[in-house]
């Protein structure tokens, strides 16, 4: 592994640091990373990138409303790891986080009310695509799939599905604070779901100084300051 001192210095120095997960931060606390999910016996059959879309919602609502239950049933039993605990720290001294994750553990191990900016939404709800109706989910009561008790249509997981526009306002707050940051720490993505992908090169191209930490090489290693390839458990509690 490259030597953490540089990306250590970065970190300290950083007045301004934007943090950018993705599955991979999460993988070791047992949570399938996207890819990872095609590996799972029962569910490896199908395409996530079909699950998680409106159209796969639309021809099979049982189906994907069933497999957003399975991944909450394994959520339940899962625990931040001290990667996520490296990061709330990071956070407690201003950092802000922004997660392509629907996972709900940087909320497990962040100081209370502190902002996180969940691009693509997140698991622990579920919300009405018509009319604005919300509710939390319990995950270790897990409802069926039901009808909107407002308007009727079926409550959909209240994720970003591909396909589907991210909410602006936390777009715009991301994009933000990308354009402000003075250093960014990525954290576990493989960087090819747009926009989201798109906010390191904002933050490079405002001079941001990178650290990246990864298990596999990924396409933004040749535009970080320090790349640090291996598990986000092992790695980042080193750099706080
Ligand atoms: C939209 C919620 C427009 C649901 C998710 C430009 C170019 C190309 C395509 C597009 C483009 N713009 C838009 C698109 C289409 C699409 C897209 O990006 N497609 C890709 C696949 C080609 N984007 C969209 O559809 C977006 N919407 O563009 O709307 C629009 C505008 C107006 C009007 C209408 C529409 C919406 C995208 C959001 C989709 N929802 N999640 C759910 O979770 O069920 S995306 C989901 O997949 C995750 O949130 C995450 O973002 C992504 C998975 O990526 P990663 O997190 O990076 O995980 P991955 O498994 O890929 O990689 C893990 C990495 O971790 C690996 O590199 C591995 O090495 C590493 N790792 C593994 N273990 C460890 C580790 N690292 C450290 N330690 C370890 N232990
Ligand atoms: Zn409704």
């Amino acid at each position: 592994m490259t030597d953490p001192t540089q990306a250590r210095d970065i970190l300290t120095h950083a007045r301004r640091l934007v943090i950018f997960t993705g599955a991979g931060v999460s993988a070791d606390s047992g949570v399938p990373t996207f890819r990872g999910a095609s590996a799972d016996a029962l569910w490896g059959k199908y395409d996530p990138y079909q699950l998680a879309s409106p159209q796969g919602f639309a021809a099979d609502p049982k189906l994907v409303y069933d497999w957003y239950n399975w991944r909450r049933s394994q959520l339940a039993l899962i625990q931040p790891n001290p990667a996520h605990q490296a990061i709330a720290k990071l956070q407690s001294r201003g950092a802000t986080i922004i997660t392509q994750n629907v996972d709900g553990l940087h909320e497990r191990v962040g100081p209370p009310g502190a902002t996180i900016l969940r691009l693509h939404g997140t698991i622990a709800a579920d919300r009405c695509s018509i009319c604005d109706h919300a509710e939390e989910i319990d995950l270790h009561h897990l409802p069926a799939l039901r009808p909107c008790p407002r308007c009727g249509e079926y409550l959909r997981p209240a994720v970003v599905w591909f396909g589907e526009s991210l909410d602006p306002d936390i777009w715009h707050a991301a994009e933000s604070a990308c354009r402000a940051a003075d250093a960014m720490l990525i954290v576990g993505t493989s960087g090819e779901v747009y926009p989201a992908a798109g906010l390191v090169r904002l933050a490079a191209s405002n001079r941001a100084k990178i650290v990246l930490v990864n298990l596999d090489p990924s396409p933004f290693d040749d535009m970080v300051d320090a790349a640090l390839h291996g598990r986000a458990a092992d790695i980042v509690p080193q750099l706080v």
